[in-house]
């Protein structure tokens, strides 16, 4: 299990996505590591597999010299082309098992999840971390279901033992929510790369979170909660 490389998903969590921006995926990867994330992914919906091959190479040496955490979205084949750190799975991708089968035991393997339910199924199914979102209300990503707002992070840290990954609308204004909700990483596209000085946004989005994170310990979610429905206090008077 990829256990040392679960517990780095923490942070500020950069998407190199390129559509919004005239910038390339390099340059939003340099910002990201010059600003403080702590996780890249590389994010493309456009371009094949090869002719990303050498940004994927390129991205992968940069964050393994600035211990950087390096996911490749959606590509399992290209993840394991460049021996990237893992791989990030949508609804509509490579089913865990299948991602897994190619990029065995020790890599990452993020999945988007929507609710709690799918965030139980995700881990049953052997996902590394999840993607949780859309927290709050995004132009960036079309077809997206309503914001979920941030209770959903509190509600599924407390009864699945996974990392989450909050995502969907975070800027510098929201990113303490997420953080104070117990997430252990935000992931952000526009606050970033429609920044006009990207390494200053990401390093204040970085410093907010760890800011909001610091001194607030998720209860532990050993796994045992994970089949059981929520229970309450009842006072009795
Ligand atoms: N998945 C859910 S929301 C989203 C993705 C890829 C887009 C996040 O972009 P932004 O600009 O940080 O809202
Ligand atoms: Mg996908």
């Amino acid at each position: 299990m990829a256990g040392e490389l679960r517990a780095r998903i923490r942070g500020l969590y950069v998407l190199t996505e390129v559509t919004l921006t005239p910038r390339t995926h390099e340059e939003i990867a340099a910002a990201a590591l010059a600003g403080g994330a702590q996780v890249l992914q590389l994010r493309d919906k456009t371009r094949s597999d090869a002719e990303l091959l050498p940004v994927a190479r390129i991205l992968q040496a940069r964050c393994r010299a600035a211990g950087v955490v390096f996911i490749v979205n959606d590509r399992v084949e290209l993840a394991r082309a460049v021996d990237a750190d893992g791989v990030h799975l949508g609804e509509e991708d490579w089913s865990v098992e299948e991602a897994r089968a190619v990029l065995g035991p020790e890599k990452l393997i993020g999945r988007t999840v929507r609710s709690l339910a799918q965030a139980r199924q995700a881990y049953h199914q052997g996902a590394d971390y999840l993607g949780l979102g859309p927290i709050f209300a995004t132009e960036t990503k079309a077809g997206l279901p309503l914001p979920l707002g941030v209770e959903v992070i509190t509600e599924v840290k407390a009864r699945v033992p996974l990392p989450v990954v909050a995502i969907g609308g975070i800027t510098r204004d929201n990113i303490a929510l997420v953080a104070a909700a117990g997430a252990d990483a935000a992931a952000v596209v526009s606050a970033v790369v429609r920044a006009e000085d990207m390494p200053a946004a990401v390093a204040e989005l970085a410093q907010r979170f760890a800011a909001a994170r610091r001194g607030r310990r998720n209860p532990p979610a050993s796994g045992e909660f994970l089949d059981q429905k929520p229970c309450f206090w009842i006072p009795i008077a």
